[in-house]
């Protein structure tokens, strides 16, 4: 029989056999338990034991395999941030870009909590937005109490299984509650450190639209360098695609002939998302700060 390892907690596997609609704790037998570590999302093959117990006795070959949040097979990640409570982290977001792009998958950006903005949030939301539909994302603004673009995420999330990921507190468990119906624990930000407290604890998929959307832990710290060299960095980030520069393997630094420098000079490319780029690949350019509106 076939089935989905829909959860681990420590050594403790749930699976979820479609045939049946029905899950059961997973039990992986002698090769696979020797072999291999079981995460949520992967497809196994075993057999019904008892009314609470699944033989884990294949895993069937994985698309890929997330490390942050751990899941396998994932096709889409929604990467939730908030302009405030928590503050916004732009280079956060972008080495998640980055790494997320590394792995193949699409991404759907979500600001998310927009009802509690100030007017000074409004306008570093339509800011930021902009970066990053100019930068080539799909960009949904939401509220959970209001309802304010849930509609619009549920339709992104039709097929494949779409892993929640993004910093603690900014709403990734209120918004899956709040488009699948089912009841997740949240928390507070706290307002001394204006951090969320990390309420999740581990990966859960919920089965929707024929496929799966995971919740996951909150993390601050992904960087871009741990998973690939610094010569790819350039190719993940979709908006220099755009640019031919005279050299094919030009970083975009000091090279002569760069057109991705002469972009960010003209302000015709983010001098944000540039500065990401820089930090990235610890580099520091002198220019950067004769360029208008880039302190
Ligand atoms: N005003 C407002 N509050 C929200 C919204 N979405 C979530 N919240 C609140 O923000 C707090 C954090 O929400 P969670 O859903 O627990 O955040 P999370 O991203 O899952 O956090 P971790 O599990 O720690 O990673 C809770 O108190 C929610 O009620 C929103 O759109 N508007
Ligand atoms: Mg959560
Ligand atoms: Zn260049």
């Amino acid at each position: 029989m076939e089935g989905v390892v829909i959860e681990r907690a420590g050594q403790k596997l749930t699976v979820l056999v479609p045939e049946q609609k029905k899950t059961y704790r997973g039990i992986p037998l002698g090769k696979v338990r020797k072999r291999e570590k079981l995460f949520a999302g992967d497809f196994v093959e075993g057999r019904v034991v008892d009314d609470q117990t699944f033989a884990i006795e294949k895993l069937k070959e994985r698309k890929n395999l997330l490390v942050r949040p751990p899941v396998a097979n994932v096709d889409r990640a929604v990467i939730v941030e908030t302009i405030e409570n928590p503050p916004f982290n732009n280079y956060l977001l972008d080495n998640l870009l980055v790494v997320y792009d590394h792995l193949g998958l699409d991404v759907v950006l979500v600001f998310n909590k927009v009802d509690l903005l100030s007017e000074e949030g409004k306008e570093a939301l339509k800011k930021w937005s902009s970066v990053y539909e100019d930068a080539g994302y799909k960009v949904i603004k939401t509220s959970v109490k209001t309802g304010e673009g849930l509609k619009e995420l549920q339709e992104a999330l039709k097929e494949g299984t779409s892993i929640f990921a993004g910093p603690s507190g900014v709403g990734k468990s209120s918004l899956i509650s709040a488009i699948t119906g089912v009841e997740l624990k949240t928390g507070e930000v706290s307002s001394k450190t204006e951090r969320g407290k990390h309420t999740t604890r581990e990966v859960r998929l919920i089965p929707f639209k024929g496929g799966f959307i995971g919740d996951a832990p909150g993390f601050s710290r992904v960087e871009a360098l741990n998973f690939m060299d610094r010569e790819e960095v350039r190719l993940h980030f979709p908006e220099f695609l755009r640019y031919s520069c005279k050299f094919s393997d030009c970083l975009h630094i000091e090279e002569e002939g760069c057109q991705v420098r002469e972009a960010v000079k003209r302000g015709e490319l983010s001098c944000e998302r540039y500065k990401s780029y820089l930090k990235m690949l610890n580099e520091f350019v002198p220019w950067l700060s004769d360029v208008k509106d880039c302190s």
